[in-house]
């Protein structure tokens, strides 16, 4: 199950809506089949890894991530799948939340005869899962927020120098960042004055990220969609309005990067699942610009809170992660 979690990884970020989930299938001792969820969602895991060992699935345990689907899509449910590729055993990670699925998969194998357990590792698969949950639960993308800033939390001098902070092994973690989510959101201002591309590079031909720009003003002019470019969506207004809006077209995982004013919008409004802090060893003082903007926090206790998951070492720049208490 943790060689399957791992294959599930690499679809975050180019599966949405669907979920990443990943599958290892054994017979006698030896891995048959390795699968995870292709781009845009489909093949799914199972699919893939059944194709791979063809007649070495007979008589297989399968290792998922995630409850076989037990709905007709555009191809057959992967429970009916693994029966007729003649798997004997199923573990599963956790139940799929999804209104088609929610049990029916297990319950569609166990009937035909597979053992089934089902939980096995479960709180890394719900970590893993947290954008696909996020959606489904709770009608809204798992929202990061990155924020690259000196080690006095400024993001640009007063006159709006910014290039460059952190060093370049940290921007190239922002790109793997970057791939890891469905979309990338900065604010109107930011697109405006920093032009940013808002882009992958430097991992060959990816799925790219939807560009998010929340503004009301009309957007400066940015590269088109194609091979290196996601398509542009422009959001205003309510901030759970248009989080709950990316959920139903999707969206499962959103990387914020700024500016200021909106992170502060979206910390006030309780949005942020997850911090990403890039610290530079630079100190500019507080005339220079804030990585969060104002959010007339009255006391202590109505400030978001955080749990440190992560902390490392990134070419000269420290970089930490921090988790939503609630999450
Ligand atoms: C699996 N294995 O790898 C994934 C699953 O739109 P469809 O037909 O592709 O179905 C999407 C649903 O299938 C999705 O909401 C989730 O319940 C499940 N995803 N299931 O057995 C996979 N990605
Ligand atoms: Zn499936």
């Amino acid at each position: 199950m943790a060689h399957a979690l791992r294959l599930a990884r690499r679809g975050l970020g180019n599966v949405w809506p669907n979920p990443a989930v990943g599958c290892v299938l054994i017979r006698d001792a030896h891995v048959v089949g390795r699968g995870w969820t292709q781009p845009g969602g489909r093949p799914h895991a199972e699919r893939m890894a059944l194709d791979q060992a063809g007649e070495a699935s007979r008589g297989a345990t399968a290792y998922v991530t995630l409850e076989p689907c037990a709905h007709h899509g555009r191809t057959p449910p992967c429970a009916e799948a693994l029966i007729k590729a003649g798997v004997s055993r199923v573990f599963s990670a956790m139940t799929d939340p999804d209104p088609r699925v929610s049990g029916r998969g297990h319950t569609m194998l166990q009937e035909a005869g597979v053992a089934v357990q089902a939980g096995l590792r479960e709180r890394e698969a719900r970590a893993l899962q947290c954008g696909f949950l996020s959606r489904v639960n709770r009608g809204r993308p798992w929202l990061t927020l990155k924020l690259a800033a000196s080690f006095d939390g400024r993001i640009a001098t007063a006159s709006g120098e910014s290039q460059w902070i952190t060093g370049p092994r940290a921007r190239a973690h922002v790109h793997a960042l970057r791939l890891s989510h469905d979309a990338v959101m900065v604010g109107g201002g930011t697109a405006r004055a920093d032009r940013p591309s808002l882009n992958v590079r430097g991992f060959g031909p990816v799925r790219q990220p939807v560009r998010l720009i929340v503004s009301t003003q009309p957007l400066p002019d940015l590269p088109a969609e194609g091979p290196d470019y996601g398509p542009i969506w422009q959001l205003s207004g309510d901030p759970g309005a248009f989080m709950a809006d990316l959920a139903a077209r999707g969206v499962t995982r959103v990387l914020c990067e700024g500016g200021g004013v909106l992170a502060a919008a979206l910390l006030r409004a309780g949005l942020v699942d997850e911090l990403v802090g890039y610290t530079a060893g630079l100190v500019m003082g507080a005339d220079a610009r804030p990585s969060v903007g104002p959010m007339t926090v009255a006391a202590l206790a109505d400030a978001p809170r955080f749990r440190l998951i992560e902390s490392r070492r990134i070419g000269g720049d420290l970089m930490h992660r921090w988790r939503a208490t609630d999450q």
